[in-house]
């Protein structure tokens, strides 16, 4: 029977899909199940916050939030829920992603999203910290994450 998934990743637009792939490869490898949902803050206010209800509602323990330009989409889902939010700024438009990075990092007192880097690293760390997260209470994505660590040279 497959996993049930603990990690959801929203992203604003499935243009923004590209980007998210070394976070997908990076779950798949500490053997996390995830989904993805192609859900903007802006175009689809109300499916959103009905899939963050039901996404909570099914076991989701962490969102990963991916957005570009006015990227209101991580803080949006922080609203939303208690879970933890981890926003990726996506290096989109003319700006190159610092508007996205600006839009996510700067939440108001109270409504936290841990936001990363703007490049490729970002997608990576999200999927890091999310196992991090995961990995207080079980061992296996523990020994994954220090399997991973022990292959850096
Ligand atoms: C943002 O606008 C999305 O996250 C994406 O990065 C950017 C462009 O979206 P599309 O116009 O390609 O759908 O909301």
């Amino acid at each position: 029977m497959a996993k049930k998934a603990l990690v959801s990743i929203v992203m604003g637009s499935k243009s923004d899909e590209g980007h998210l792939e070394p976070a997908f490869k990076l779950l798949d490898e500490f053997g996390i199940a995830w989904e993805s949902r192609a859900l903007s803050a802006h175009r689809q206010p109300d499916e959103l916050r009905e899939y963050i209800d039901s996404a909570e509602t099914e076991g989701i323990r962490i969102f990963i939030a991916a957005a570009g330009l006015s990227a209101a989409l991580p803080g949006v889902i922080a609203a939303h829920t208690h879970k933890p939010v981890i926003g990726i700024p996506v290096p989109g438009g003319p700006l190159k992603g610092i508007d996205a990075l600006l839009s996510i990092v700067q939440m108001p007192g109270g409504i936290p999203v841990a936001t990363v880097g703007v490049g490729s690293h970002g997608p990576k760390n999200a999927a890091v910290l999310a196992a991090e997260i995961l990995a207080l209470n079980d061992e296996v994505v523990l020994e994954k994450l220090r399997a991973y660590r022990a292959g850096f040279k």
